[in-house]
């Protein structure tokens, strides 16, 4: 009997690079808990990318998610912000320096509640960052209560069901303009993989809600977000391929089953619809799918929508080629002369 051999991945990536000099510190969240499960995979595609550790910044904000920072690219820069304010510190991040590759990971309850307001604006604002969200439908640091996103009917461990509609933050992100959506499930390695990627290529806000269940607080029978639930009702809308700019395309499919989404910086995304020729480029269409799923409680998955043409902040506002942090101080400070001037204008 004939065995075919499985390609070993790459020792090191196009900067020589080994996956060790993408990892972080040991994880202290508990075993099995669906967030180490995607902060293997950030790792992974920051690899994969060939991304330079020392231009990652990582943000967070307060939760068991929000510690998954400290948890890949140790050699990064990394903010762990107030509960629920990791967005303005991104934005800030973005406008001193246009240079790095922000990525923040937060969690349902950093994110739905608290953080809402903050979360909204860096949405309409399509800063250029990643922003992960390890949505478990609880509290999980502060003992598994329901957050925002848990869905209507979940049942907690103590009996209690959740009786107020989930905040579905894939809609809200398509509703304030945010130009790359995506939802996942940590138990879906390859499609979070291909979407990391595209999220690292893409130009603007990234927002993927990632489905990361509680093992301790919410993987029980009842519960909409554990395990078993996710994989026996995940409905994927595509398969996902990824073609990095740095490699050549290879035509595999027939034309016309492929729709091909070529990224800003040279990348593509491949995508073979599973679910009625779906376009993710159609914003009505997104926004339409949406409103579907939750009418019918179906959990899809993929890439819910994409805009490679939207204008990102730092485009918007026209900011100089140098990034702000690295310019000389004769060149940020107008001076004396230059005040006197703008007051003399005033009188
Ligand atoms: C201002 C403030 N309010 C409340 C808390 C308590 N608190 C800490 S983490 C957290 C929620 C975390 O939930 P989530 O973001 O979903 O992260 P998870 O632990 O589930 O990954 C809360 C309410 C806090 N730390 N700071
Ligand atoms: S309490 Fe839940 S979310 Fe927090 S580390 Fe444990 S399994 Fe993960
Ligand atoms: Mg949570």
């Amino acid at each position: 009997m004939s065995s075919v051999a499985t390609p070993k991945p790459p020792a090191t990536n196009r900067l020589g690079l080994t996956i060790k000099d993408y990892s972080g510190l040991k994880s202290t969240l508990c075993v099995g808990c669906g967030h180490d499960v995607i902060t293997r995979q950030i790792t992974q595609a920051f690899f994969d990318m060939g991304v330079e550790p020392h231009n990652v910044a990582k943000l967070s904000g307060i939760g068991c998610s929000s510690k998954t920072t400290a948890y890949f690219v140790e050699s990064g820069h990394g903010f762990n912000a107030v509960h629920g304010r990791m967005p303005a510190i991104g934005t800030g991040v973005m406008l001193a320096n246009k240079n790095l590759i922000s990525i923040g990971v937060s969690g349902d309850g950093d994110t739905a509640s608290i953080g809402a307001g903050q979360f909204m604006h860096l949405l309409r604002r399509n800063v250029p960052m990643i922003y992960i969200v390890e949505n478990n439908g609880v509290y999980g640091l502060t003992k598994g209560q329901f957050s925002a996103t848990a869905d209507y009917g979940s049942k907690l461990k103590n009996g209690v069901i959740n009786d107020l509609p989930a905040v579905d933050l894939c809609g809200l992100a398509i509703e304030l303009g945010c130009s790359f959506v995506a939802r996942s499930f940590s138990g879906d390695m390859k499609q979070l993989a291909a979407l990391l990627k595209g999220a690292v290529a893409h130009k603007g806000t990234a927002l993927l809600d990632v489905i990361s269940p509680c093992v301790t607080f919410n993987n029980h029978e009842g519960s909409t977000k554990s395990y078993k639930y996710s994989k026996d009702h995940e409905i994927p809308i595509q398969e996902i391929g990824f073609v990095p700019f740095f490699e050549e395309i290879q035509i595999e499919q027939a034309p016309g089953q492929v729709q091909d989404v070529a990224m800003h910086d040279g990348s593509h995304l491949r995508l073979k619809a599973l679910r009625e020729d779906y376009d993710p480029t159609n914003r009505r269409n997104a926004m339409e799918l949406l409103a579907d799923a939750r009418e019918k409680q179906e959990f899809l998955t993929g890439l819910i929508y994409i805009d490679e043409k939207a204008v990102d902040f730092l485009t918007l506002l026209d900011t100089v080629d140098e990034p702000l942090a690295t310019l000389p101080e004769s060149k940020t400070r107008p001076g004396k002369a230059a005040f006197d001037e703008i007051m003399a204008g005033l009188t």
